[in-house]
C-alpha cells in the first residue's frame, strides 16, 4: 500500500505524485464543435491528486469519431478548450496526458459526413452506443496515401495537445480502434505494407509512434495496446506474432510507458498464454501500466508482486472524484453504476 503513494519517476522529464492514474474514460460530454466545456475541467480539476490523468479519448480529426459529443484536438477552438481543462488540473498539482483517437471502420459518417476509413473494407456488425438508429457502415480500405495522412495527423494532434498544456499523450493504440485494427487479422487483410505479415501489421502503429515522439519527444509519449482483442473485435491465435513484433519494437523507443488495454484484467487468453497484462510484462521491458478490474488494494499488491509498475484505476474514478484522499484514509469507495455516466460530476 505504502508504494502506491509514493513518487514515480517516469523518465527525466515527467515525475508523477503517485502510482495511481485516472484511466480514459469516455463521457460524451464535449461541447458544440466537440469543444472541451468548463464543466469537464472542473471535473479533471477534482481528480488532480490522481499521479496522472489520462483524458478521455479525444479525437484527431474529423472521420475519428464514433460517438456522440467526443471532444477533438484538431481545431484551434478545441485547443482554446484544453488550455483550460489542463490550467485547472495544473493549479491543483496534478498531470494530464491527452489520449489520441481515431476509431476506424467504428466510425459514423452521421457525425462528419464522409467515408469511413480502415485497414480493409471489413465492417462491424450493430449500432452505435447511445445512438441504436445508426447502423456501422462497411468502412472503405486506406490507401497508402491515406495512411501517410492518418500517420501525420496523429503528430498533428500530438503537438497541438502540447500547445493546449498536456504533459503528454497517450497513442490509442486498443480496444478495436483505428491502429488496433491493423493489428488483428480479423479487421485487417491488406497485402501491401500494412498487412499480411507481423512486421507490416505492425507498421502502422510504428509510423504514427515514430512520427509523435518526433514531434513532442519520447518522453511524452506513451501507448495503449489490448493484444486481447476482447472488444469491437475477435480473437484470432495469429495475432500474438503480430504484438511479439510490436513490442519488441517498442522496447527500443523508450515511452513514457506502456498501458494496458482491458476492461478486466481477470481475463485469460489462450494465444497470449494468461492475463495480456501478464504477456505484456513479459514482452515488454519499459514502464508497464496495469488496469481493469482493479481496487487500491488489489492494484496495490499488483504493484508489489511486479506484475506492473503503475496502476490506472476507471470507473471508481467515476464514482469517486476524491478516490486518492479516501484511499490515503482508507475510507470506502461509492460503487460506481453506469447512471452515473449521465451527468459530469
Ligand atoms: C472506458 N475505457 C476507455 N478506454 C480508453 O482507452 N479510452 C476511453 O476513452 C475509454 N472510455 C471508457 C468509458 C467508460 C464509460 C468505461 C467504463 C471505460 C476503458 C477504461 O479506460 C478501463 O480500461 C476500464 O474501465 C477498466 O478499468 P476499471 O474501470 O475496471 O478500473
Ligand atoms: C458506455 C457508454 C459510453 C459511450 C462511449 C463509450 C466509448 C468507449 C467505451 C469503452 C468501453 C469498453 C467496454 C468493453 C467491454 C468489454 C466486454 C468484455
Amino acid at each position: 500500500m505504502n508504494t502506491l503513494f509514493q513518487k514515480f519517476k517516469l523518465n527525466e522529464s515527467i515525475e508523477l505524485q503517485n502510482h495511481i492514474l485516472m484511466a480514459p474514460l469516455t463521457r460524451c460530454m464535449a461541447g458544440d464543435n466537440l469543444v472541451p466545456t468548463d464543466a469537464m475541467a472542473k471535473y479533471y480539476a477534482r481528480r488532480a491528486d490522481a499521479g496522472l490523468i489520462i483524458s478521455e479519448a479525444i479525437i484527431i480529426r474529423p472521420d475519428g469519431q464514433g460517438y456522440p459529443n467526443t471532444p477533438g484536438l484538431f481545431s484551434a477552438a478545441q485547443v482554446e478548450g484544453w488550455k483550460k481543462v489542463t490550467a485547472a488540473v495544473h493549479e491543483k498539482g496534478g498531470k494530464i496526458f491527452a489520449q489520441l483517437w481515431h476509431v476506424g471502420r467504428v466510425a459514423h459518417p452521421y457525425f462528419f459526413g464522409g467515408d469511413v476509413i480502415a485497414p480493409s473494407a471489413i465492417g462491424v456488425e450493430g449500432t452505435v452506443p447511445r445512438m441504436r438508429d445508426l447502423q456501422y457502415v462497411t468502412p472503405k480500405a486506406a490507401t497508402v496515401e491515406e495512411i501517410k495522412q492518418l500517420v501525420s495527423d496523429y503528430a498533428t494532434a500530438a503537438k497541438n495537445a502540447i500547445e493546449a498544456g498536456f504533459d503528454g499523450v497517450e497513442i490509442h493504440g486498443a480496444n478495436g480502434y483505428l491502429i488496433d485494427q491493423f493489428l488483428h487479422h480479423a479487421s485487417n487483410a491488406r497485402v501491401d505494407q500494412y498487412g499480411g505479415s507481423p512486421e507490416n501489421m505492425a507498421r502502422f502503429a510504428i509510423e504514427v509512434v515514430d512520427a509523435v515522439t518526433s514531434a513532442i519527444g519520447h518522453d511524452r509519449v506513451a501507448l495503449r495496446l489490448s493484444p486481447g482483442a476482447y472488444f469491437n473485435m475477435p480473437a484470432d491465435k495469429q495475432d500474438r506474432e503480430v504484438f511479439d513484433f510490436l513490442i519488441a519494437q517498442l522496447n527500443n523507443v523508450k515511452l513514457a510507458y506502456l498501458h494496458v488495454g482491458i476492461f478486466d484484467d481477470g481475463m485469460e487468453f489462450d494465444y497470449l498464454d494468461g492475463r495480456v497484462s501478464d504477456y505484456m510484462r513479459k514482452v515488454y521491458q519499459g514502464t508497464l501500466v496495469g488496469v481493469g478490474g482493479f481496487t487500491i488494494e488489489s492494484g496495490a499488491k499488483a504493484i508489489e508482486d511486479k506484475r506492473f509498475d503503475l496502476v490506472a484505476i476507471g470507473r471508481p474514478f467515476i464514482a469517486n472524484p476524491d478516490l486518492i484522499a479516501k484511499a490515503k484514509r482508507g475510507d470506502e469507495l461509492v460503487a460506481y453504476s453506469d447512471e452515473m455516466l449521465t451527468s459530469l460530476v
